[in-house]
């Protein structure tokens, strides 16, 4: 069957230019969907044809029509998170009037965190779990002229309603799953050699009240925290070797579960890059916890050419992180972990949220001052989007803070309305952050990680081609980074012209 997978290109290109290739609307490997990359790889194994088109608000009616020609799909598989679920949905439905022999299911983060909310909107099958097992049995159900009945972890539509199924199980092994299919993104992506991402594992242990893995980790029975082995992850890497790619980000939402896994991992690194003249850099996302030699981890990570790490601080406010966002950790072992990653040399990028349901302007003040202090290489402020299946989620909705499409808002404007925390203030402190933080722009900040984990040479063709940040790069290739603070405030006032 002719399997044609519909993703929906991350808005907002702010990374290192911010003009939108509409054609290739993806801007590098790094922001590749795995879960339908792997579910193509399934597909591919097994026969099948699979295609992709990578959605962007800009393309016209002409180019989306041209690609639905070409491929000439049986099946529409659209992925969907809750933020772009609106658009995919629209696209699926003007898909099925264009042919309306053509299957639409849908999965993905959303389908999962709140499949009630997908339901009736048109799809022919919904897909509520991983889909590993459930699509490619779709598919060979369909391919057999036996419709989308009785399979696991997949409803169909009869008429107006659907007929639920129970799901398969979690899958055990990852290790058992092919290699994603990395070259469904070929045609889509606008820089096929900078950073790209590998997926290192499913599932996290923790229970973050504004994070979808309490919803996600009940969809299914079996065990829901799952790492791939080292060795095939390192085996995988090569995929990306032959495309020259210089940095990979390993996705884990916290690699640091056991540390004797990444200790393992990075003995497999190490052997991977050997004498490489040019050896591949790495980061990924940790968790701040409590009795961690975080030194020694810092030691064998840089040792493994770890260039940097990443961590969520969410609230500086201790009050907020335990009580609300249910993240238990003082700030004190969080400047501790900053500081051991920095002496080891690797650079630190901060998560934090504004806008948390029970937070104030005195709370987030806090936060500013954490920032302050540490000084993160990078800082990534979020206004905290409320997403259905999530603790927080049920706690705005009880406290009437919602309001018809709060996702829609997207993490740069406040979607709610707090009683000690008003939609202009969280604005105001959200537009005057880096400044009052004493940090150098988000761009600043991204130009000079660029140039550390993908080097000079990349990040200039990327300016060349892209490149409304290029006074910065043109600042800061040959500087090292305090002397080169002396030109941010100008610097500042030339991005801030930049539409
Ligand atoms: C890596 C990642 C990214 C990457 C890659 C994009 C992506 N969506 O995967 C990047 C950085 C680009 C990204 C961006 C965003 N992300 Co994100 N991301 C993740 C993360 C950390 C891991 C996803 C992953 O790789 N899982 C492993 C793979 C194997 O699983 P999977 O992708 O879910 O796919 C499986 C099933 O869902 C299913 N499936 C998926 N699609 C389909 C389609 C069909 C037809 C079928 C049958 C099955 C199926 O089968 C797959 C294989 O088992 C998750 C957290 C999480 N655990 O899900 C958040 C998560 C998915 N992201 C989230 C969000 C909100 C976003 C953004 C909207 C952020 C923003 N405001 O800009 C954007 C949206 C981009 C987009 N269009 O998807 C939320 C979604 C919440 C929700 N309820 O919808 C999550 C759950 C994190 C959270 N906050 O809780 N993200
Ligand atoms: S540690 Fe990160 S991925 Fe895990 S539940 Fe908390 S926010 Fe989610």
């Amino acid at each position: 069957m002719r399997v044609l997978f519909i993703y929906h290109a991350p808005g907002r290109m702010r990374y290192l230019g911010n003009d939108i290739n509409c054609e290739r609307p993806v801007w590098s490997l790094e922001f590749i969907h795995h879960g339908i990359s792997i579910l193509s790889a399934i597909l591919k194994e097994k026969g099948h044809q699979t295609g992709l088109i990578a959605v962007h608000r800009r393309q016209p009616k002409k180019f989306i029509d041209q690609k639905l020609d070409h491929f000439s799909p049986d099946v529409i598989a659209v992925t969907a998170t809750i933020i772009d679920y609106a658009i995919l949905r629209d696209f699926a439905d003007y898909a099925k009037k264009r042919d309306p022999k053509v299957f639409t299911v849908i999965g993905g983060a959303h389908a999962q965190c709140a499949p009630e909310m997908v339901l009736n909107d048109g799809f022919d099958a919904v897909c509520p779990c991983e889909g590993d097992i459930a699509l490619i049995n779709l598919i060979e159900s369909l391919d057999a002229g036996r419709g989308a009945a009785n399979i696991q972890g997949i409803w169909p539509r009869s008429d107006k309603s659907y007929s639920r199924t129970s799901n398969p199980r979690f899958v055990e092994d990852l290790d058992s799953l092919p290699y994603a299919d990395y070259s469904m993104w070929d045609d889509w992506i606008r820089f096929p050699n900078v950073g790209a991402s590998l997926l290192v594992s499913r599932g996290c242990p923790f229970l973050c009240a504004y994070c979808s893995h309490h919803a996600l980790k009940n969809v299914s029975e079996g065990k829901y925290v799952r790492f791939r082995s080292p060795k095939k992850i390192v085996d995988e890497l090569y995929v990306f070797k032959e495309r020259d790619v210089s940095c990979m980000y390993l996705e884990s939402e916290t690699l640091n579960v056991r540390k004797s896994y990444v200790e393992r991992l990075c003995d497999e690194l190490i052997k991977f890059n050997g004498s490489d003249s040019a050896p591949m850099n790495y980061g990924v996302c940790l968790r701040v916890v409590p009795n961690m030699d975080w030194d020694d981890l810092f030691s064998k990570m840089r040792a493994a050419n770890f260039s940097f790490v990443e961590i969520g601080l969410e609230s500086g406010s201790e009050r907020i992180r335990e009580s609300i966002l249910k993240r238990r950790y003082s700030n004190e072992l969080f400047e501790h972990v900053l500081a051991s990653a920095r002496r080891n040399g690797i650079m630190v990028g901060v998560y934090a949220l504004i806008g948390i349901p029970g937070e104030t302007l005195i709370d987030f003040r806090e936060t500013i001052e954490v920032i302050k202090r540490t000084k993160p290489d990078r800082t990534m402020l979020s206004i905290f989007e409320p997403y259905p299946g999530t603790e927080l989620y049920e706690v705005s909705q009880d406290l009437g803070l919602l309001q018809e499409g709060s996702w829609d808002y997207g993490r740069y404007e406040s979607a709610i309305n707090l009683p000690g925390f008003s939609k202009e203030q969280i604005q105001e402190q959200y537009s005057t952050f880096y400044e009052q933080a004493e940090l150098p722009t988000p761009q600043e900040a991204l130009v000079r990680w660029a140039i550390r984990t993908l080097g000079s040479d990349k990040v200039e063709h990327i300016q060349n081609q892209a490149g409304t940040y290029r006074p910065l790069y043109e600042t800061y290739k040959d500087s090292d980074s305090d002397a080169a603070e002396l030109n941010f405030f100008e610097e500042l006032a030339e991005l801030r012209r930049i539409p």
